[in-house]
């Protein structure tokens, strides 16, 4: 199976939590070395998840922080993540694992991230989510 793990690189801790999840779920799943493609933030999440998926991906994992701050930024980068990736998924019928976390502070972050200490590992659900829809299609 080719997976392509693309990456926003805001809030480095978790996002470290959620890249190290999803490629533990990868391994345990069979998929050895799969592609991780890093992007500046979640805005940019669905143009590479559109071209990993144009390019003969199987699935995309697609991971992200958005955390809420005092603008109305938060509400347009998570809304542009959500339907971007929703489309990309729809458009070219390849599987798009969601794993962008959209919190209100660096806590409810942490506690999703899949590291130690953390209640969640949204990373590996997302990457799970991602090989099962491919293997249900
Ligand atoms: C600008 C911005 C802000 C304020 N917050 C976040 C965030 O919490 N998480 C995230 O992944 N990206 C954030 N960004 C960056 C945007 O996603 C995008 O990279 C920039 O607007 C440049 O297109």
């Amino acid at each position: 199976m080719r997976i392509v793990v693309v990456a926003a690189s805001w809030h480095t801790t978790v996002m470290e939590g959620l890249l190290g999840g999803a490629l533990r779920a990868l391994a345990a799943a069979g998929v050895a070395d799969p592609q991780v493609v890093r992007v500046p933030g979640s805005f940019e999440l669905p143009v590479a998840a559109m071209k990993a998926a144009s390019a003969g991906a199987d699935a995309v994992v697609a991971l992200g922080v958005v955390i809420r701050g005092g603008t109305p930024h938060f509400d347009y980068v998570c809304q542009a993540a959500t339907s971007g990736l929703t489309e990309v998924a729809l458009q070219t019928r390849v599987p798009v694992g969601f794993g962008v976390l959209t919190c209100d502070d660096e806590a409810q972050a942490l506690a999703r991230a899949g590291l130690p200490g953390s209640t969640e590992d949204k990373g590996a659900q997302a990457a799970e989510a991602a090989i099962a829809t491919v293997l249900a299609l």
